[in-house]
């Protein structure tokens, strides 16, 4: 049995039951193998049975209270994986489907991330099986506190600094950052994406949409090819997709999708950008009231796929965005995408792919950036925050965006450097890992074993 089989199989059998964290683990272990071959020290300083690990795991009980006076009890989590290039970072999701194996998943993931982006920061991930769905703001803010009441204790902003994800936005990072001040009675950055007036950066809100469309065009003008003029698909509805869709048209592309959990809109005239802010940011209403101001629009309720995933991946276009959640692109979508002339995917989402979409996109050879690298916008601008509220002051916008375009340039550089390397240089997965690898791993190494 290979050295990597055996990691994996010791994974299972010690973690069972959490099939999200086995998929990202093995993902990275498949691409590692020639990395581990050309350096020995990893193997022997024990790195790949380490990364895999968490450093710490917090599991907590949340209880609150509706506004009927019911009292509900919800898991949280904390999962701080690996501190070896600096303060644990990473977001919360508050979301039902929330189990301990999706929070390691995206924590592990975090790690490899973070050290892409070249800033000093570890990874980390929590969150809730929380729905925020249909709840009152009392009832978000009542769930905001009881959530900190217990975390306050494990972050601090040179310990570990949360940020949001799916279903922790604005709203949530202000409920959670009040209570946070309330019982530490610090004003420091303990939390990022918070709102402008009171510690946040310019550009975070904007900064994951914005970064996976850079990464896509620094993709495509590697090839020559550009995403001006060009029909893309986009899915999600939430703060990663609709700044994917603006930066598209900024570029001069053409979003024409987007889905939400209960459906997907196709519109051939190009997605109405202020319609789907003003009903998702701003109203927090289903998306298949766009129907309402563009008739012509087309509506495929989810219900059409009961194996999960949407529409969206079924139109022709040049580059595809996945920007809503895990395993939301499967091999079918890819088949599908591939027969329509698909040239690039740039995932905004964690893992949206599946192991058989990410196969079929390699073996065509298309431009593929991995959420690890083409999500990484978010998190580094999240460390800029860090460092604006560590300097007590704030740079203007222009700063922060010129900031993550050079990021996002960089990993794109690195990562087809590390692939080239390895004689695959259109292999951004294996670049990707192998980049961000080095970093975490040199760094343990050098600080010892703990
Ligand atoms: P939001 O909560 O703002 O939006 C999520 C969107 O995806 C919503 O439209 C939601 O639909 C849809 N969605 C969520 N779960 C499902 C599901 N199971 N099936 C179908 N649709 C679903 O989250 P974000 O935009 O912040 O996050 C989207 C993705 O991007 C996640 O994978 C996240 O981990 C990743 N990411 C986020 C970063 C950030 O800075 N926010 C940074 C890097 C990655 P509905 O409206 O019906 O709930
Ligand atoms: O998946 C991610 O990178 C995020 N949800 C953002 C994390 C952060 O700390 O900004």
């Amino acid at each position: 049995m290979s050295y990597a089989h055996e990691i994996l199989k010791n994974l299972q059998r010690s973690s069972p039951a959490q099939s999200e964290f086995y998929q990202a683990a093995e993902e990275v272990l498949a691409s590692l193998g020639p990395e581990l071959e050309r350096d020995p020290r990893y193997l022997r300083h024990g790195i790949i049975e380490r990364l895999i690990e968490p450093e710490r795991q917090i599991l907590f009980r949340v209880a609150w209270m509706d506004d009927a006076g019911g009292v509900h009890v919800n898991k949280g989590y904390r999962v701080q994986f690996n501190s070896a290039l600096g303060p644990y970072k990473g977001g919360l999701r508050f979301h039902p489907a929330v189990t301990a194996g999706v929070i390691k998943f995206l924590g592990f993931e975090q790690i490899f991330k973070n050290a892409l982006t070249g800033l000093p920061i570890g990874g980390a991930k929590g969150g809730a099986d929380f729905d925020p769905k249909g709840r009152s703001d009392a009832e978000i803010m009542r769930f905001c506190q009881a959530f900190m009441t217990e975390l306050h204790r494990h972050i601090g902003a040179t310990v570990d600094v949360p940020a949001g994800d799916i279903g922790v936005g604005t709203r949530e990072i202000g409920y959670l950052y009040g209570h946070y001040r309330r019982l530490s009675g610090r004003y420091e950055g303990t939390i990022t994406g918070k709102g402008l007036d009171w510690g946040g950066s310019l550009g975070r809100k904007q900064a994951t949409g914005y970064g996976c469309v850079y990464f896509a065009e620094n993709m495509l003008n590697a090839r020559n090819e550009s995403l001006e003029g060009n029909t893309c698909l986009v899915s999600g509805a939430g703060n990663v997709a609709i700044y994917t869709i603006e930066k598209l048209y900024q570029l001069g592309a053409f979003p024409v999708t987007c889905s939400d959990s209960r459906g997907t809109i196709h519109d051939e005239h190009g997605i109405d950008l202020e319609l789907l802010k003003q009903l998702k940011e701003e109203q927090r209403q289903p998306l298949s009231r766009y129907l309402e101001y563009h008739p012509k629009a087309e509506y495929t309720p989810a219900e059409d796929y009961p194996q999960g995933g949407h529409a969206v991946w079924r139109y022709s276009a040049r580059a595809a965005f996945p920007c809503a959640t895990q395993n939301e692109l499967s091999g079918s979508d890819a088949e599908a995408l591939l027969a329509n002339g698909i040239a690039c995917v740039s995932e905004g989402a964690n893992m949206p792919s599946t192991r058989e979409a990410v196969e079929r996109f390699l073996e065509a050879g298309i431009a593929f950036g991995p959420g690890k690298a083409a999500n990484a916008g978010g998190v580094a601008t999240s460390q800029l925050e860090m460092q604006q509220n560590a300097g007590l002051t704030q740079w203007p916008l222009e700063k922060v965006d010129s900031h993550l375009r050079a990021i996002m340039a960089d990993i794109f550089r690195r990562s087809s450097r590390t692939a080239a390397e390895f004689g695959q240089p259109s292999n951004l997965i294996m670049g990707a890992n192998i980049t961000g690898f080095r970093r975490v791993a040199n760094a343990m190494i050098e600080q010892g074993l703990f």
